[in-house]
């Protein structure tokens, strides 16, 4: 039984809901954490989302829980300043009923709670280019609101997130032990990364160079990372808030252009269903602008492309590196999840190398 369903109980006592728990169920397609929604016996049935932090990817959750709760009381100060909807544009974290922001289980496993945003609906894919461009609003909002805020004080969650290069390192080393014998039947996936091994160095280099600054970013900007209203489909509240540390404007465009501009799972197995499709990447780059409202300097945005092709890189190395080493990190219900996902992800980088003119074309158009 997996950890999280040995201590849901311990959990949902642990946190004071304000009415009786009715039932606890497992929700969303997150990859990384377990997640619970909370139906209580109040007359309104209010729900929450309890969620068991990972420990694989999370070592310190005292770090990441203090982190989001600073994230999350800015945003709030933010929006009341704006005149903005502070209830829903945030996350609000319970505290335990001995005065925490999170319980801890007996195997360490650290639990945190907080209302589920009610009159929203999350996508896991762009059912519409206009939901796609509400996210883009909403996630350049998002970076645009936390300007402000003093990245000094931000432990870093997961050391080298987005590092492309350690990335890579860690791959090749995966490679390397091959612990499971997996590594011959991805020597496509393999080679493909190895023939790209500058591109790595790309954005970082830029960043070095002074060219690209460190800002408060998301790191983790998938479409269903943002809840969006039922009735006017616009973004309301950003969550996933685990990985908001010092980076890469870039990556947060490109990480939401990586998992929203197509039409396919993250998983699909037919490649030929896999496209980047050009119109969702013009209409996300014109609306993440707008929502950015002129936070972004000008090199930011001369290398949005390149945002959304080492995203797409670096998150496929990702995927192939968990599958080489036994699928510890994400989620997946069947074997070879992780490697169909790598797989995705190079074609969609493919894809972008093939139209790469065109990429600088709709952000020339865009800016
Ligand atoms: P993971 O890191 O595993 O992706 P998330 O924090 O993104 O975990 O939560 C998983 C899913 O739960 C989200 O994609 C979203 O669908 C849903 N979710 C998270 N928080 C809320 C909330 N406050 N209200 C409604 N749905 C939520
Ligand atoms: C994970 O937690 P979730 O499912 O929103 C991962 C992202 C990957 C993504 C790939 C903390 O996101 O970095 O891009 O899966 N989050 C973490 O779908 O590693
Ligand atoms: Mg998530």
């Amino acid at each position: 039984m997996p950890r999280a369903d040995v201590y849901l109980q311990d959990a949902l006592a642990a946190f004071d809901f304000g009415a009786p728990v009715e039932r606890a169920e497992r929700f969303g397609q997150g990859h990384i954490n377990d997640t619970f929604v909370v139906r209580t016996q109040s007359e309104d049935c209010r729900r929450f989302i309890l969620q068991r932090i990972s420990p694989v990817a999370f070592k310190r959750p005292d770090q990441l829980m203090e982190n989001a709760a600073g994230i999350t009381g800015y945003l709030a100060r933010e929006l009341e300043k704006t005149g903005g909807d502070v209830r829903r544009g945030t996350l609000h974290f319970l505290r335990t009923k001995d005065g925490g922001c999170y319980y801890t289980d007996g195997d360490g496993g650290a639990w945190r709670a907080y209302p589920f945003v009610e009159g929203t609906v999350c996508y896991e894919t762009a059912e519409t280019p206009e939901l796609f461009a509400a996210s883009g609003r909403a996630f350049g909002r998002f970076q645009r609101l936390l300007q402000g805020y003093p990245a000094q004080t931000l432990y870093e969650t997961i050391p080298h997130f987005h590092d492309t290069e350690d990335r890579l390192a860690k791959l090749k080393a995966a490679v390397e032990a091959d612990p499971l014998g997996r590594a011959a039947g991805c020597a496509r996936e393999i080679a493909f990364v190895l023939a790209r091994e500058k591109d790595c160095s790309v954005a970082l280099q830029a960043q070095r160079d002074g060219k690209l600054p460190l800002r408060v970013t998301h790191n983790d900007t998938k479409l269903n990372n943002v809840l969006m209203d039922e009735e006017t489909g616009e973004g309301v509240c950003i969550v996933d808030l685990d990985t908001v540390m010092p980076g890469l404007s870039i990556n947060d465009f490109g990480d939401s252009i990586r998992f929203g501009a197509n039409h396919c799972a993250e998983d699909e197995r037919d490649l030929s269903k896999v496209n980047l499709d050009l119109g969702l990447f013009e209409i996300y780059t014109r609306a993440f602008l707008e929502g950015a409202d002129g936070t972004l300097t000008e090199e930011e945005v001369n290398y949005l492309p390149w945002g959304a092709k080492l995203m797409t890189l670096e998150c496929g190395m990702r995927f192939l590196t968990d599958h080489l080493e036994g699928d510890a990190y994400f989620h997946i219900e069947r074997e070879g999840q992780n490697l169909d996902r790598c797989r995705t992800q190079f074609k969609l980088v493919s894809d972008m190398e093939a139209h790469w003119p065109a990429l600088e074309g709709i952000v020339a158009r865009c800016r």
